[in-house]
């Protein structure tokens, strides 16, 4: 078991998974092997019915598909359709959100209200619209982002947070983004047989389809989040599987999109429905999160997070789940049978994400705190069937520190960057890299995200988290202020000083826009572009189209990124040079693949270093 995951309290429950019979991602992995050669390479194509097409990565025949597509074709389409799902999702979430900031605004969304007026006036400045009251301000601000997924005006506002260099860049290559929508359909449009069959013209529409999911969805949803729910500020939580509770209901928040899980947090602490649980002969109701819905609830209200993407059938394992309510977005749909071994039910809520053998209980913003006082009882009414023979939960839950939005900083600074500028000109801080992304059962679980952020740390750089990453840090100890200790000197003194961990969790998926604000922020400071910074991104066990996307946008915003999982593009040599290579002239960053994580370090090392000589510090 230790082959599978470094995650030490899943140890024991995976035995038992293993002992039971019940399968896990790793199982099927296994079952899957050896996987296909021309897939793993982006050989293969089945845009059309004149396919399936493959190519002979040896360069011999066939070397064309049917219609004629050459390996680079077929490569740089898989790619943008691999990237334009993930773009998609994001911004679909983000849709998602505004439609119950209008529906808030309007007072038809059952249960919500604006919780941070201070971020809503600020972003009604930034996009020119006003109201007599909150409510008002709300609803222009809602209607104006909402226009911006298939405007007629040809250019998305947030964007204009980035540096007048990179968007001069952005104007120069044509990848400016011209609505949320528009760059995924436009997409899906060019990988039809047919449309784009130039490598380099489908990758630059790759960039700016990247582009308007971080500068555009994504940085929608999370900014619309905080008006609505709160902009996080930092709180103290805890992680791992020994977060549920042996004597409560507990309830597994998984998947995405906060909307709904806000209102269960709200519906958790009713009455009458604690009342019940008691009835039901249980202490409390216990709520605790996974992935990224985890996150989101985590940053704001402190719920504890249970665990990340591989965790989520080893936590049903355990016996102890009654509900695990999911939105959607990295949920597998083998939750289904694995909650068939247990007494726990699978509750879906999106319209949009439905699961043969799970209960379905639509979400609607307009009775949603009704849906969700629903779904609690229904835990609450699954109590009594937990086989108390069949449970096992591990001990000793992790202590963290979470909620570094990019205000929090600021706040964790005394008001200006100027501190942090100062401690990376000094050299305390030697840069900063924001790792990211998922876990893959093709790399032991959190192993590529935890070697490479102590690495990192003990270096002397600074490090932010979002989604999964964020939570293997969590659960090894890493977002505590003690974690210090595994600094170098420099980075030690500074958290010292400052009273933080080394590693700051800036959020969910789509808080990955922080990152990019922020950037722009330290770049603005410094009178430089993003591609001057000593930093870089990392995404050590990505498995995610979204995966994709927000590597591209880190790249297209100047910031050098190591993948840890290879992409499917090697079976093209010329996609392969332009993303590793020839993209750095052209955007001033570029990717680098590294599975080893210290080998990984040593790159980003190297980097980091090459760009402190530049800007002379
Ligand atoms: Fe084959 Fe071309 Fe159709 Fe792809 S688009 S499946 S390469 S014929
Ligand atoms: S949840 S996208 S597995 S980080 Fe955002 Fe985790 Fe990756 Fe899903």
């Amino acid at each position: 078991m230790k082959a599978k995951t470094m995650d030490k309290k899943a140890i024991g429950v995976l035995r038992r998974m293993d002992e039971e019979g019940i399968e896990t991602a790793w199982d099927r992995l296994e079952a899957q092997k050896p996987q296909c050669g021309y897939g793993q390479l982006g050989l293969c194509c089945t845009q059309c019915a004149m396919g399936p097409c493959r190519i002979d990565p040896f360069g011999g025949k066939p070397s064309r598909g049917v219609c004629g597509a050459d390996a680079d074709t077929i490569v740089a389409r898989n790619l943008l359709q691999m990237l334009a799902a993930g773009a998609a999702a994001h911004s679909d979430h983000g849709r998602e959100v505004l439609e119950v900031a209008l529906k808030t605004a309007q007072g038809k969304a059952q249960g919500y209200r604006i919780t941070d007026a201070e971020k809503l006036k600020k972003l009604a400045e930034e996009y020119g619209v006003s109201g007599d009251t909150p409510e008002e301000m709300l609803e222009e601000l809602s209607r104006a982002m909402l226009e911006e997924f298939g405007t007629l005006k040809g250019s998305i506002k947030l964007i204009e947070r980035a540096p007048e260099a990179r968007k001069e860049l952005w104007k120069e290559l044509n990848v400016l983004p011209r609505s949320v929508d528009r760059e995924v359909v436009e997409a899906m449009h060019r990988v039809h047989m047919g449309v784009d069959n130039h490598h380099e013209s489908l990758l630059l529409h790759a960039v700016r389809t990247s582009l308007s999911d971080g500068w555009g969805g994504s940085m929608m949803a999370t900014e619309i989040s905080d008006v609505l729910f709160g902009t996080p500020k930092l709180i103290k939580s805890t992680m791992n599987l020994a977060t549920l509770k042996e004597d409560q209901v507990n309830i597994l928040l998984h998947g995405h999109n906060p909307v709904l899980s806000e209102m269960i947090a709200e519906a958790a602490q009713d009455e009458e429905l604690l009342n019940l649980a008691k009835e039901k002969g249980a202490k409390g109701i216990n709520l605790v999160g996974m992935c990224c819905t985890g996150n989101e609830v985590l940053m704001r209200r402190g719920i504890p997070m249970a665990g990340n993407m591989l965790n989520q059938e080893v936590i049903i394992a355990t016996g102890a789940v009654e509900v695990v309510v999911v939105d959607y977005q990295c949920i597998f749909p083998a939750i289904v049978d694995v909650a068939n071994c247990f007494h726990t039910k699978i509750v879906t809520t999106s319209e949009k994400a439905r699961f043969k053998g799970a209960v379905h209980m639509e979400y609607h913003p307009e009775k949603a705190l009704d849906i969700a006082k629903e779904i609690v009882k229904l835990a609450i009414e699954n109590f009594p069937n937990r086989k108390k023979e069949r449970v096992f939960i591990p001990d000793g839950p992790q202590e963290v520190v979470v909620g570094f939005s990019v205000e929090a900083i600021l706040d964790a600074l005394g008001g200006s960057l100027t501190p942090f500028l100062d401690a990376v000109k000094s050299g305390k801080i030697r840069g900063a890299v924001g790792v990211v992304g998922c876990n893959n059962p093709k790399i032991k679980q959190d192993y590529g995200h935890i070697m490479l952020i102590k690495r990192l740390i003990k270096e002397d750089v600074m490090v932010v988290v979002t989604g999964c990453s964020a939570v293997a840090c969590g659960k090894e100890g890493l977002l505590k202020v003690e974690a210090a200790d595994e600094c170098g000197d420099g980075l030690k003194s500074v958290c010292e000083a400052l009273k933080i961990p080394p590693v700051l969790h800036m959020g969910s998926c789509v808080d990955c826009s922080r990152i990019l604000v922020l950037l722009a922020a330290v770049a603005k400071a410094l009178g430089v572009d993003i591609s001057d910074l000593p930093v870089a991104g990392a995404a050590p066990e990505w498995y995610s189209q979204k995966a994709v996307s927000i590597g591209t946008y880190f790249v297209a915003s100047g910031v050098f990124t190591v993948l840890g999982i290879p992409p499917r593009i090697l079976g093209s040599a010329s996609v392969t040079k332009l993303l590793s290579q020839d993209i750095e002239k052209l955007i001033g960053a570029r990717f680098a693949v590294e599975p080893d994580p210290v080998k990984a370090a040593h790159l980003i090392l190297k980097h980091i270093d090459e760009k402190r000589r530049k800007l002379g510090i």
